[in-house]
């Protein structure tokens, strides 16, 4: 990896060159045909399990666009096989639990079967290959707990995650119990990464949309700290992504992450002068901005540009993920708009 990479200068927000630094969240996915063409010949799992093949992946949007960081090519729900609760993934479903956890499901029995190295070893092998071949950053991730917890509820995607709250409004002390579980299991996962070489971790929380003001403390905010907290002493730099968190943001800061990340439903420029200093900031352009005109989108992220311009802790991000059907075409504009600056 480059000595002085940019995307790490800018977590510790003294990035002082002319760009700030790009990565994509969902980079390595099926908006690239290159993706499409291993996707073809293997299974979701298959890819992910498959270390050659993840590492491979990982690297495939930085040879094609020259992205500033690597995410690892995984996925947020596989940590759950650690706690004898397996995730399968379904053609044209996506992640499905075939037994979800149900409010008088008896917790004791979501308890680690095996160490986390063992179960999840593929991960840790993956990074180490992955490092061997890459020029950039390679963030490791995982799901906040309140995120992976709504799957395992909900057993497969849903808009309103109706069972979670549920469970929140009938069982809170219980519905903590499974968050520190799961938090648990998070932190030696995370740990287990640190071990294997990535440079930063992003925290993805993608469902906290749904969440008042009073939950998103209970339910998010104070497992982000612990987990945070808990990681303290490795000095890797931690991004904290919670969907929809804009209004809440001084509550994030209190977890103390190195770096925020935005949907766009906010301002980056309004969130900075919220903010103690030091923290930096990750996003935040539409994800559908990449499906207007090549003027328009030019226009969108010269907005962005423009109002975090200087700001030596701006990480350029969408708002969340990429969406599959993007065209590359759009990706490549955007590269060339940051790149040019
Ligand atoms: O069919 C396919 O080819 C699989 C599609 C796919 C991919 C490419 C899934 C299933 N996961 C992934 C990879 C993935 N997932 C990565 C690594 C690649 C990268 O980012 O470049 C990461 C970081 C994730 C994280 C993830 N998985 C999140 C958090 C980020 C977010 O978008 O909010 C979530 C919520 C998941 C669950 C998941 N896994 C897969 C799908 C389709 C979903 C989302 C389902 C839903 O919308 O509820």
């Amino acid at each position: 990896m480059t000595q002085r990479s940019p995307f790490l200068e800018a977590l510790h927000c003294r990035n002082f060159s002319s760009r700030p630094p790009v990565w994509i969240m969902r980079q390595a996915g099926r908006y690239m045909p290159e993706y499409r063409a291993i996707r073809g010949k293997y299974s979701f799992l298959e890819m992910v399990k498959t270390p050659e093949l993840a590492a491979k992946i990982t690297n495939l949007p930085i040879q094609r666009f020259g992205f500033d960081a690597a995410i690892l090519f995984s996925d947020i729900l596989t940590i759950t096989e650690s706690l004898g609760f397996p995730v399968r993934f379904e053609e044209g479903i996506g992640p499905v639990y075939d037994t979800p956890l149900k409010m008088d499901t008896p917790l004791e029995s979501l308890r680690p079967v095996r160490p986390i190295e063992e179960v999840c070893s593929y991960v840790a092998d993956a990074i180490k290959l992955t490092k061997s071949h890459l020029n950039v950053p390679l963030i490791g991730f995982c799901g906040a707990p309140f995120t992976v917890a709504s799957y395992m509820i909900e057993g497969q995607s849903s808009r309103d995650l109706k069972k979670t709250k549920q469970w929140i409004y009938r069982h809170p002390s219980s519905f903590l119990k499974l968050l520190d579980i799961i938090a648990d299991a998070t932190i030696e996962y995370l740990e287990m990464q640190i071990r294997a070489g990535v440079d930063a971790i992003q925290i993805f929380d993608s469902w906290t949309n749904v969440l008042t003001e009073s939950q998103f403390v209970l339910f998010a905010s104070h497992i982000h700290a612990k987990i945070i907290n808990k990681l303290n002493h490795h000095s890797i730099p931690i991004i904290l992504f919670c969907r929809g968190s804009g209004p809440f943001a001084h509550h994030l800061a209190k977890a103390k992450p190195h770096a925020l990340g935005f949907d766009w439903t906010c301002s980056l420029k309004g969130i900075r002068s919220q903010l103690p200093p030091g923290i930096a900031l990750q996003g935040n352009l539409d994800p559908c901005a990449l499906f207007g005109t090549k003027e328009n989108l030019i226009k969108q992220v010269n907005v962005l540009l423009n109002e975090m311009e200087g700001d030596p802790g701006y990480i350029f991000n969408l708002g969340h993920g990429i969406l599959p059907d993007v065209s590359p075409n759009a990706v490549e504009t955007l590269m060339e708009i940051i790149k040019s600056r």
